[in-house]
């Protein structure tokens, strides 16, 4: 399959493009950026950060690429900086997919209870734009909150995540995965497609790292598009980020993201 992301290239801190690509690489697809910004670090635990917004550069990428006639079997969104930059994807989604194509948004703009840095209404919406047309969309708690109006609760109940997945599900998209459920010492991912629920969940690690929505969204999409079925999608993505934080927690110096290299490599590496 070839996938096209886009999200921001944070230079250092393992997320966004630089855990999508070698993740959906170990999954066998072929992968295209369009960067949004390029930042020194992400924006969770660094400070002087450096952001270079890439909005101008869009137009004249997607110009090229349509003269040479390329086509995406999957797009994948995460990370957006400039609200400007929806109307582009949705161009994209609109006019450079094959036949059924898959369109994935991961609305990473918020966690536990907050917008990331910098981040305002207009990212909210235009998120909400795309994901009323999307064929999966892997929002968090947090994120789910942000897109439906709902007040963030720090503990979920039953009936609390079954009201957020149908108002999500109402956005538009086909299927939601709701990422981040946590039920008593268990933390996983649910699933809805407007009928069936499925729940996956593991005992939870500590501690929480940044960066790891965007690899379990990239084991999800990387699982899918191999078309595994949604219940060994979650049962690998939770399993990956569960052996990722054991991997990393006792390194004391890699508190900005996962050592998730040594999972791919124990999955896929010969030496
Ligand atoms: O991991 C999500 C993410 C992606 N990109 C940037 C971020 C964050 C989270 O803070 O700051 C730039």
């Amino acid at each position: 399959m070839k996938i096209l992301t886009v999200q921001d290239i944070s230079c250092y801190g393992q997320c966004s493009t630089t855990v999508a690509l070698p993740v959906l690489s170990c999954y066998g697809h072929e992968t295209v950026i369009l960067p949004s910004a390029i930042l020194s670090t992400h924006t969770g635990g660094f400070t002087g950060f450096t952001v270079h917004d890439l909005t101008d550069e869009m137009p004249k990428i997607i110009k090229h690429w349509q003269n040479e006639n390329i086509k995406f079997d999957a797009l994948y969104t995460g990370y957006i900086g400039d609200p400007r930059q929806f109307d582009y994807i949705l161009n994209i989604k609109d006019n450079m997919m094959r036949d059924k194509g898959l369109f994935f948004v991961d609305p990473a703009m918020a966690d536990h209870g907050k917008m990331y840095y910098g981040l305002g209404e207009e990212i909210v919406n235009g998120m909400r734009r795309m994901c009323s047309v999307a064929d999966y969309i892997l929002p968090n708690i947090t994120e789910a909150c942000f897109l439906t109006n709902t007040p963030y609760q720090e503990v979920q109940d039953e009936a609390f995540i079954d009201t957020l997945l149908k108002k999500l599900y109402n956005l538009g998209a086909k299927n939601v995965i709701l990422t981040g459920y946590e039920v008593k010492d268990q933390l996983g991912a649910v699933a809805y497609d407007g009928k069936n629920k499925t729940i996956v969940l593991k005992k939870r690690e500590y501690p929480s790292y940044h960066g790891t929505g965007d690899i379990f969204s990239s084991v999800i999409i990387g699982n899918l598009l191999n078309n595994k079925s949604m219940e060994d999608t979650l049962e690998d993505a939770t399993s990956f980020i569960v052996k990722a934080i054991r991997a990393t927690k006792d390194d004391k110096d890699h508190g900005y993201g996962v050592k998730y290299e040594t999972i791919l490599k124990e999955k896929y590496g010969n030496n």
